[in-house]
Parts: C-alpha cells; sequence; structure tokens
C-alpha cells in the first residue's frame, strides 16, 4: 500500500481533507510501523547509555529523513495543498532534557542507530520536562511543560518493577521510543515511567510536594535542590531510574543466556556524569542477591561499567551526604561502604576515597573506581581531568582514561534544519558526506564566486525566515540585513551571557555617542535559567531590560537590537543556528567541557567567537586563525588564578573607563527605569565583588575582538569564505566520528 492509501485508510478520508493534526498521527503510525521493520536481533551485547536527560528534539521530520520517506511525504502533502512544516508544527516537542548533556545523549542514540550498533537509551519519562519559560515584568516564569498527547511516539511496554525506598515500594513501568538511524537500523529509547504518578499534585507553577514521592518522581527533570527535600528527591529519582535500568538490563542478559559472571560480554552500561552513578551499587547488590559473592559482584560491574565526566563544575559532580542515603537508599549503604573499603584497602589516599571524613559519598569517586574506563568529552576538558581536576586518579588508573570529542548528528543539524544548505553542498560534492562527514572536506574546494555567492544567499534566506518565525511567535521584529550575532545555551554565569550583556550596554552607549556600526547588529540569545539559580535569573532580567531599552530607542534601535528568545528549547535551535552570523562560544576558559552548540553552528556556516575553551580549541585548529574569532585569558591562566585566588573583579573596573560605564550603566536611571533596582543591584554587586567566572577578565580582549569580527563581516566575500571554510572543517564533528570512538576503545560492540 503506497503512502497516500495508508494516510486515506487511517483517517478514512482524503488527504486534502485531513486536518494537520489528522495528518500528523497518520504519519505517527506509518513511522511507527516503518521503523518496527528496521527492529534487528539483539547482538550478544549491548551498550546501555544511561542518563537522566534526552533532549531528542521533535520525531517526526528526523524520522522522515533517517527512513528516506522525508520527499516522498513532502511532495504528497504538497499535492494537497498542505506543507510539511505546518504538520511538524503539530508535534510537541519531548520535554526530556535540559542542556548539551541531554542533546549529546540525543545524538548519540541517533548515531548508534545509524552506524548499526546495538545499544538503547534508558532514562526516566518526565511528565513536564524542566519547565516551560515564559517572561512576564522582565522576568523569568516557570510552568509545567506537558508533551505527553494520547497518540505519541512513547510505547508502554508490559515491563514494570518494584523500587524500594526505605519501607516504601513503588513501582516503574518502561515505555520506549523507537530510535530510527539514518539508513539505519531501530533501537530503543527506554523511559521509566512511576506508575503511581498523580499530575494533580502540582501546585501553583511547578511547585508540587518534594516529599510525596509516590506521585511526583517522574514530573520534572532536575526539581528544585535548594533545600533538603530537593535534594533527597533527586537521590530518589536517580535511584528509581537505575534500579528499574539494571532490573531491565540483568534480565535482558539472561533471557540471551548471560550467566551473570559473564555479564561483561552481554552489556557495557554508559554512566553520563554522576546521575546515574548509583547504577553501580545497585547492579552489586542485585548480583549479591543473585548468589555471586560481594568481591565477584564488584570485579563483574567494574568490567561493565563506563563513565563519562561531562563537567568540572562542583554542582554536578554529585556528593550525597550519607544520612540523605541511609533514609533514601538504606539498602545501598552497606554496599558503598564496603566499596569504599575495598578501594581503600588499595589506594589509602583519602583525597581519593569514596567516602570523605564529612560523611559524603562522592558518586564520581565510586565511577572511577568501579568502572573500567573514564572518558572526558574534548581534548581540553580530558587534559584538565587527567592533570588538575582528576589528577589523583589518573595516577592511579592511567589506562582507564581517554578522550572522546564530542559529535552532533549531522541528519538533524544540517538535513533536517538546513535543507538549502544540504541541497547546495550535494550540488557540489554528491550525496558521500551524509555517511562519512569527513567528505565535507571536499567542500573547500568550492571557493569559486558562485559557490560563495550561493551560501550567502542561503544564509540571506535563513535569516529572512528567523525574522518571519520570530514576529510570527514573539512578535518582535528584526532587520534580516543586520548581522545575527547569536549565544543559546543554558544559562550559567560560566558561560558569560553576562559578558555579552555588558558590550551590548557598551554598544548602546557608543551608538548614543554617535558612533554607529556599518552593518547593524542583532543579538539574540535564548537560555533558560536553573528555577534556583537567583544570578543566572538576574541575568536573564538584565538581557530583558536591555531588550526593551534598545528596542524603544529610536536613535540606537535602527542599529543596535536585542531579543531573548523565550523558552529556547529544540526547535528553537533549528530555527537560529542557520540563520546565525557569529557563534558566541565566550565561556570562561577551562569551564566548558566541549560545548556542541558551537559545532552545531560551524557546520551551518556560523563564525565562532569564542575563548580556547572545551572544543572551540579543536574547532580552531580546525579552521585556522583567519577562520575563527579567539580572545582570552587561557585556561592555564585561569587555573593559576582559581589556585591563587588572586583575580579581584574590582581591579578591572577601577582600571578600564569601558567596563566602569557599562557596569555602572546597569544599576543607572535607564535601566531601573524598566527593570527591578534589587535584581540589577545584585548582579551588579556579583560582577563587582565575586565574579567568580571571570566576567571583567576576558571583557576587554572580548570587546575588541567583537569589534574585530563586525568589521571582518563588511567584506562578504572574505566572510563567505571563512563560512565555506568552516562548513567544510566541520565533518570531524559528527557523532558517527565520537561513537565509533566509543565503540573502537571501550564499547567494543
Ligand atoms: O558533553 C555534553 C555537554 C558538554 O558539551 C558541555 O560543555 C557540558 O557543559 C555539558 N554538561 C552538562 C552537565 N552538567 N553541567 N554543568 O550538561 O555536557
Amino acid at each position: 500500500m503506497n503512502l497516500e492509501q495508508r494516510i486515506i485508510e487511517i483517517n478514512d478520508k482524503v488527504v486534502n481533507q485531513c486536518s494537520n493534526k489528522e495528518i500528523y498521527s497518520a504519519l505517527l503510525k506509518i513511522v511507527q510501523e516503518e521503523a518496527e521493520k528496521r527492529q534487528q536481533e539483539d547482538g550478544k551485547k549491548k551498550v546501555y547509555y544511561i542518563s537522566a536527560e534526552f533532549l531528542i528534539g521533535k520525531l517526526l521530520s528526523n524520522n522522515l529523513i533517517n527512513l528516506g520517506m522525508y520527499e516522498e511525504v513532502r511532495k504528497l502533502l504538497m499535492e494537497n495543498g498542505k506543507n510539511i512544516c505546518e504538520i511538524e508544527e503539530m508535534e510537541p516537542e519531548p520535554s526530556l532534557g535540559n542542556g548539551g548533556l541531554g542533546r549529546l545523549a540525543a545524538c548519540f542514540l541517533d548515531s548508534m542507530a545509524t552506524l548499526g550498533l546495538n545499544g538503547d537509551g534508558i532514562g526516566l519519562n518526565y511528565h513536564f520536562g524542566l519547565f516551560k519559560q515564559s517572561f512576564e515584568d522582565h522576568l523569568q516564569m516557570e510552568d509545567p511543560n506537558p508533551w505527553i498527547e494520547q497518540n505519541s511516539w512513547l510505547t508502554r511496554t508490559e515491563v514494570s518493577y518494584p523500587v524500594t525506598f526505605g519501607g516504601l515500594t513503588v513501582r516503574s513501568r518502561m515505555y520506549h521510543i523507537g530510535v530510527t538511524g539514518y539508513q539505519g537500523r531501530t533501537n530503543q529509547l527506554h523511559l521509566f515511567d512511576l506508575e503511581s504518578i498523580d499530575e494533580e499534585i502540582i501546585q501553583d507553577g511547578i511547585s508540587f510536594d518534594k516529599e510525596n514521592i509516590k506521585k511526583n518522581l517522574t514530573l520534572f527533570l532536575y526539581p528544585d535542590d535548594s533545600d533538603e527535600a530537593g535534594r533527597k528527591l533527586r537521590i530518589y529519582q536517580q535511584y528509581f531510574m537505575v534500579s528499574s535500568a539494571a532490573q531491565y538490563i540483568l534480565e535482558e542478559c539472561v533471557k540471551k543466556g548471560c550467566k551473570l559472571y559473564d555479564l561483561p560480554d552481554y552489556a557495557v552500561i554508559q554512566i553520563n556524569d554522576t546521575h546515574p552513578s548509583m547504577v553501580i551499587p545497585e547492579l552489586v547488590r542485585l548480583l549479591t542477591l543473585r548468589g555471586i559473592s560481594f568481591e565477584e559482584a564488584a570485579e563483574i560491574v567494574s568490567k561493565t561499567c563506563a563513565y563519562t565526566n561531562h563537567t568540572i563544575l562542583a554542582e554536578a559532580l554529585e556528593k550525597w551526604p550519607m544520612e540523605y542515603l541511609e533514609e533514601a537508599v538504606p539498602q545501598l549503604v552497606p554496599v558503598i561502604k564496603k566499596l569504599d573499603k575495598l578501594a581503600r584497602n588499595v589506594h589509602q589516599d583519602p583525597s581519593v576515597a569514596i567516602i570523605d571524613e564529612k560523611d559524603l559519598v562522592h558518586m564520581a569517586h565510586m565511577d572511577i573506581h568501579y568502572g573500567f574506563s573514564v572518558n572526558g568529552v574534548a581534548y581540553l576538558h580530558t587534559e584538565i581531568l587527567k592533570k588538575s581536576e582528576l589528577k589523583k586518579f589518573y595516577d592511579i588508573y592511567p589506562e582507564k582514561f581517554s578522550n572522546k570529542t564530542n559529535g552532533i548528528t549531522f541528519r538533524r543539524w544540517l538535513l533536517q534544519c538546513n535543507p538549502l544548505l544540504t541541497q547546495l553542498i550535494t550540488s557540489r560534492i554528491g550525496e558521500g558526506y551524509k555517511k562519512d562527514a569527513m567528505e565535507l572536506e571536499k567542500l573547500a574546494a568550492f571557493d569559486d564566486e558562485a559557490t560563495l555567492k550561493a551560501i550567502l544567499d542561503i544564509k540571506r534566506q535563513n535569516k529572512t525566515a528567523l525574522k518571519e518565525y520570530l514576529m510570527s511567535t514573539q512578535g518582535v521584529d528584526i532587520n534580516e540585513n543586520s548581522i545575527y550575532d547569536i549565544q543559546v545555551k543554558r544559562l550559567h554565569e560560566y558561560k558569560r551571557q553576562q559578558m555579552n550583556a555588558l558590550y551590548v550596554i557598551h554598544k548602546y552607549l557608543e551608538i548614543k555617542k554617535g558612533n554607529l556600526p556599518s552593518t547593524p547588529v542583532t543579538v539574540i540569545f535564548g537560555a533558560k535559567a536553573a528555577p534556583a539559580y537567583v544570578i543566572a535569573k538576574d541575568i536573564i532580567h538584565l538581557i530583558l531590560c536591555l531588550q526593551e531599552l534598545v528596542g524603544n530607542d529610536p536613535q540606537v534601535s535602527p542599529y543596535l537590537k536585542v531579543v531573548m528568545v523565550e523558552n529556547y528549547n529544540v526547535s528553537k535551535a533549528e530555527k537560529l543556528i542557520p540563520a546565525c552570523d557569529i557563534s558566541q562560544q565566550i565561556s570562561l576558559a577551562s569551564k566548558e567541557a566541549s560545548g556542541t552548540g558551537n559545532m552545531k553552528f560551524m557546520l551551518n556556516g556560523a563564525v565562532t567567537l569564542g575563548t580556547m575553551d572545551g572544543a572551540n580549541v579543536e574547532i580552531a585548529e580546525l579552521v585556522g586563525e583567519d577562520n575563527i574569532y579567539i580572545f582570552g585569558e587561557s585556561s592555564e591562566t585561569v587555573i593559576q588564578h582559581y589556585e591563587k585566588a588572586d583575580y579581584v573583579s574590582k581591579e578591572y573596573y577601577e582600571t578600564d573607563e569601558e567596563i566602569r560605564e557599562a557596569l555602572d550603566f546597569m544599576v543607572g536611571a535607564e535601566m531601573t527605569a524598566i527593570g527591578h533596582k534589587e535584581n540589577l543591584k545584585r548582579l551588579y554587586d556579583e560582577i563587582l565583588k565575586k565574579d567568580w567566572f571571570m566576567t571583567l577578565l576576558d571583557y576587554k580582549a572580548y570587546s575588541a575582538a567583537r569589534e574585530r569580527i563586525y568589521k571582518d563581516y563588511e567584506d562578504s566575500f572574505v566572510w563567505a569564505k571563512k563560512m565555506l571554510i568552516n562548513i567544510s572543517k566541520a565533518g570531524y564533528f559528527s557523532s558517527d566520528r565520537t561513537i565509533l570512538e566509543y565503540n573502537r576503545d571501550i564499547w567494543k560492540l
């Protein structure tokens, strides 16, 4: 039966009489049927990629592309007076992730399925995600972000497990989302939900009774952990995820003939950051319950688990008070104590112990002692882990450490989000790059006038599309002939959105003085701040105030615009990234483990303005210094400042007029007339008195580099060549390459 007949059969009417929603539902069904045909027999060994987040984005178009059905569907819809983009709008975006870690997990699932690897994801089925962001009174508001519909990509399974917390036992229920690779196989994303979940307990905004774990465990991702109940809830959630996962993995392996002693021949468990670390003691516990001695169980688990570190920020290297674990997961406590003791027998240094003198359990330490592999996510990050953050562990286990520079799936971040550029590339170098991204290098030879003009023209069309999108979604009017200068990522002080905002103030003041930019600039931000992260929310407040100030100033607004995109998510990224001219990657050197936005932007022809941090270092090496704008202090200098505690932000304020002027403006009359003095002053004080992520250290170099990049933009052919080189060098950052490396060095499937 052909596609059209199948849609008619499902909806009992001809295509042009179906509503967009009916077409979406029919396509969802058809895709699921096709994807099912690509399920393959499990090989003996499987990788289980456990992660607290999977930021998968909408699935319809991606699945159609991967199944080779996109063009057929697009044409059929067009013939029936429908537009595939309108059908895409019918799909709610799954709320299963937050930032880079979650998006990486989604890219990895796509690559595993594309490469034909036997690899499933395991996570939680959050009903309301992180939160839905809106702006009111220049402040971030948070509401639940529902996404699960009657007809969705989720399939309920019969798999269900008991999970016990102290005296309370709850049940998990497994759901699947099929993950079909590009011309590849279908794997699964397994999402565990709480059987007794109760959405009704949500009160105002995103608040709910944090202690009611029988009803709340899978409501939200990363619930507010600013109080004790919130921190304990994180433990409950994590254990719920890993206990379900461990039970499932053992069951699946045993079904395949595994004798448990040979578990490492059947399973490799990739632990993403420390959220799933409790899978280690849980597996040990389950194995001992099945008659295996503790030492043997610990050894089996050590050969099965591998740990990826995604950050050096202390807040993400979780350390749980033993008393919390005693209350939430008492059955794990003797296991963790024994694992600690076993490790201490061999390594006496207390700084590498699992349980420290304050009775805090260091989850990363457990991962490193009882995992066979530890990897960082970019060259610089891994070097920092080896040389400073995890040096003591590297000295003990050098053979466990390796680097796996992150990657992105080109299916979503080029083929799907930028069809015009995809067409152009294909017309020049053929289709090969879709499977072997390194073939993109061939594009560099096409530095002829026609190709460069075409690249510029595509960017212009994408910019116009973004202009229309922002107008229709937020009522914001931007100038398509301006430079689109974009910073989209989680809001965090280390990412230094505040540095970008300070420059905006400076530019505003310059324009007021009559120093007009040759080409107008549109500065676009997109970011969610964790609900309890006060300073991050103050930074959003500052940006929203600037948006209003600049937008309402007739003298300035023809030359400068500020836009804060509401509820930044994968779907919005897919619109912003193809339209971007300048990609802001300005984290404090040493703090951004890798970044993956930087890769998506370069692939779509944006030029990076960045520090020597994370994967920017590798981007710089690949594109060469003429095709990237690097500024700021090195990671070595930054680390030294932390070690010597000798950075004093006030000194920069006192000695530099540009800095002083911009900072003072933040709390001056114009700004406080728009925003809240309390928020602005708190941020001002933070930068002036603390500035933990050294905004002012790099501000001057940043401002100078930004002026330089704006100037260079003026020569459109020179600029187009930079775009061409960035695109052609992006092949290395395909997640297919990353996954091949994981498989070659760690998983060995
Ligand atoms: O590895 C994926 C991604 C990196 O690209 C980012 O640099 C890093 O910040 C992110 N880490 C997290 C975890 N928590 N924190 N902070 O999202 O991982």
